[in-house]
């Protein structure tokens, strides 16, 4: 057992937060406070490698693997959540492609992906009615010569107004789980409008919207896996996504515990340093002890996905503890800055605000506590 990553892990890793810090951080605040999507900082990270981490070089990823993956995204997120979330999905949906396309379909997209031709990919598949039970989705892919129709709705799409591919799943069978397939939406197909654009929490750098198909019309090479067999593939992809989100959990409560502990130690009261007191010790020791357990089990999962082994179960351990984790260390940062945290003199309350959804998006708390219970009750 190593825990201590190798040579390009910890290439990948430097390059990440020296980017991050230098080019990210300086404007995580403007991006939050102005909604601006981060058009730069991803143009930047897609010229270091970090929008396709682990899809393979010959078709533009770095190839670095899911550890490296999940390192670069605990550096991002640490310095702007927002470009963290837009960089995970890309990532996803550039693994998707290249794990399932065939080699037209990777040559098309998976290098527009990497090198930031694309600001962003976006993963289509939840829809006003179907969260959590994407198995009930509505949305329909109707057989036509040479090709597929395409009408429904989606929703909560991270980069729904910026992708320049949409891996969309639709319904081209009976009801339930095994009538779904998924196809390449390009950007810009006609009859895909994007709709609400939400005024969320947090994130507010990040683009999520809701997609329109009004009879979207794609060629029969759009079908991405075997048909029918995309719920398979949302389902796999999600596994890896988790490990994204944890990592992203874990950056966004990195920043808040040193953040904490950098007050503690300057503000002042009852003629002390607040760190000299053992309420603020204490709530620093929990959030350094699960943020340390949570990164070991984010990266547990990473390395056993590296290794090709099942993670699904590992995937959703490492997201349900991160993300909750991550969310009370936010929360403790915020009670370590006391009525500054509430402020937005300091970073802490963003931080809480965009540590908040990453228990809901890419499964909630309780699908992962499903899963896991699931394979431990088999
Ligand atoms: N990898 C590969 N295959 C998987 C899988 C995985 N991780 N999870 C499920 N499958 C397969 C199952 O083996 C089953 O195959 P068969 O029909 O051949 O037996 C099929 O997919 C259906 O699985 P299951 O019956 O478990 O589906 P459920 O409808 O019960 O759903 C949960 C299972 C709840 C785990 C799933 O719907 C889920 O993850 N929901 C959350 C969705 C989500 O994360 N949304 C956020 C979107 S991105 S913001």
């Amino acid at each position: 057992m190593d825990f201590e990553p190798n040579d390009t892990q910890r290439l990948v890793q430097q390059t990440a937060r020296a980017y991050a810090q230098q080019h990210i951080l300086p404007e995580a605040a403007a991006i939050d406070r102005e909604e601006r999507f981060p058009r730069a900082q991803l143009l930047g990270l897609a010229e270091l490698g970090m929008m396709a981490v682990n899809v393979s070089p010959e078709l533009g990823g770095a190839g670095a693997g899911a550890v490296a993956y999940a390192l670069a995204m605990m550096e991002v997120a640490k310095a702007c959540a927002s470009t963290a979330v837009t960089m995970a999905v890309t990532n996803m949906v550039g693994e998707v492609i290249a794990k399932f396309g065939t080699p037209a379909q990777t040559e098309r997209y998976c290098p527009k992906l990497a090198d930031g031709t694309f600001f962003a990919g976006a993963f289509a598949l939840s829809e006003p009615e179907a969260g959590s039970d994407p198995g009930a989705m509505r949305t329909t892919a109707r057989k036509v010569d040479g090709g597929w129709t395409i009408d429904g709705q989606k929703q909560w799409i991270t980069s729904g107004a910026q992708a320049g591919v949409y891996v969309t799943w639709a319904r081209t069978g009976g009801p339930g789980t095994s009538g779904i397939s998924c196809f390449l939406v390009p950007g810009g197909a006609p009859g895909l409008s994007v709709g609400k654009h939400e005024d969320k929490m947090g994130l507010r750098g990040s683009n999520t919207a809701s997609l329109v198909y009004d009879g979207v019309r794609v060629d029969d090479d759009a079908l991405l896996g075997e048909l029918e067999g995309g719920f398979k593939i949302a389902m796999m992809a999600l596994d890896g996504g988790r490990i994204g989100i944890s990592a992203q959990a874990i950056g966004i409560a990195t920043a808040a515990l040193e953040e904490s502990i950098a007050y503690a130690k300057d503000r002042r009261q009852f003629g002390h340093p607040i760190a000299d007191f053992q309420a603020i010790q204490w709530m620093i020791a929990d959030s350094k002890a699960e943020l340390e357990a949570a990164r070991l089990l984010c990266l547990r999962a990473a390395t056993m996905k590296e290794r090709g082994v099942p993670f699904s179960k590992e995937a959703s351990m490492s997201k349900v503890y991160s993300t909750e984790a991550a969310n009370r260390i936010c929360n403790r940062a915020v009670q370590i800055h006391g009525g500054y945290g509430y402020t937005r003199e300091f970073a802490a309350e963003r931080h809480l605000r965009d540590v908040r959804v990453t228990t809901i998006y890419e499964g909630t708390s309780q699908v992962q506590r499903l899963v896991i219970a699931r394979s431990a009750l088999r």
